[in-house]
């Protein structure tokens, strides 16, 4: 098995000027990775989420450094690499955003195998992934395409409804997918390059709704990824897909991809309400028009989806702190 570059120990002083944090960017379907592959402080911790946990109480200034401007941005998801805890896995990965931590991120274990693969570290065929929320399994095709074995998908509430100010009664279900959705249709709403603006109000408000109303996942769990859908449309091949949806993320940019956890909560949804038969093909695209092919099946009564989509490597380098750069731990922190 490749070995994995080793991360570093370094001392936590935000005063002090460490050595280089290496990276690899690349997209996914329009929406960008981040995979951190040396520099970063050692982890403490026997489990993934016992490493996202000390990553997230003692080290958020190097979430921020890494992930926000000046050298990252609001739309930008970033990947450690860490080593494995679980045995057969390739790497172990944590996810974050602008936000905080992210659970799993779907179009970012595309983004990390595709990674992996062009820095020689996997070549095609099926690879184990440790995350904080379980192990995934990930098989790179020979065309360079990478389909995702999500950790189990289920929906927790059916058709439930908020008070929107300003806005009304919105209903819809809140499902798991690697991260908390509310799944709800666009109705009369647009939902194209056009409308972000308006779908960015929109989803902000029903997020905020359901915030004050107590509406959560599992043990009070924030629902902090909203999902709008209308229908698919053709695309230039003159393939409908199957629906298009917009993705609001926890930080308040939206998703360029179809979104791999959000795309895992939809077919949760459509198999409990019978839509959705195990391994038929769902399209699922984008509010940008880039597409996630996605399929389930059932095991040990449990939902797995599988996506399928293809990401592209679109920069490499060091991330650098000077001395005397006020944002050295990004702005806003
Ligand atoms: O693809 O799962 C995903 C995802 C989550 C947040 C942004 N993308």
């Amino acid at each position: 098995m490749p070995e994995l570059t080793p991360v570093p120990a370094a001392p936590v002083d935000p005063a002090a000027v460490h050595s280089p944090v290496a990276f690899v960017d690349s997209h996914t379907a329009g929406e960008p990775t981040r995979v951190v592959t040396g520099g970063f402080p050692a982890l403490p911790g026997d489990t993934l989420a016992e490493q996202r946990a000390a990553f997230a109480r003692d080290f958020d200034h190097w979430r921020a450094f890494i992930n926000n401007e000046p050298r990252g941005s609001d739309v930008l998801v970033s990947a450690l690499l860490v080593e494995p805890k679980t045995p057969g896995c390739v790497a172990g990965v944590i996810f974050f955003n602008n936000a905080g931590m992210l659970g799993m991120c779907g179009h970012g274990t595309i983004g990390v195998v595709t990674t992996l693969a062009r820095l020689g570290r996997l070549s095609p065929g099926e690879h184990r992934l440790d995350t904080p929320v379980g192990v995934v399994s990930a098989t790179l095709h020979p065309d360079g395409r990478v389909s995702v074995r999500n950790v189990p998908a289920r929906r927790h509430l059916k058709n439930v409804t908020v008070e929107v100010p300003g806005i009304g009664p919105v209903s819809g279900d809140v499902a798991w997918g690697g991260n908390w959705f509310f799944l709800t249709e666009a109705g009369e709403r647009p939902v194209n390059l056009q409308s972000v603006a308006d779908l960015n109000d929109y989803t902000g408000k029903l997020k905020s709704a359901l915030e004050a109303a107590g509406i959560t996942g599992d043990n009070g769990e924030a629902v902090d990824h909203i999902e709008v859908f209308a229908p698919g449309e053709m695309d230039e091949g003159g393939t409908k897909a199957d629906s298009r949806s917009f993705v609001l993320c926890p930080g308040g940019a939206y998703d360029r991809s179809p979104c791999g956890t959000g795309t895992s909560a939809k077919l949760a949804c459509l198999a409990a309400d019978g839509k959705l038969s195990p391994g038929e093909l769902w399209v699922q695209e984008s509010v940008i028009g880039s597409r996630f092919e996605a399929r389930y099946d059932v095991q040990d009564s449990e939902i797995i989806p599988t996506i399928t989509g293809r990401a592209y490597v679109t920069a490499r380098g060091e991330l650098l702190r000077e001395a005397g750069d006020p944002f050295v731990w990004g702005i806003g922190t």
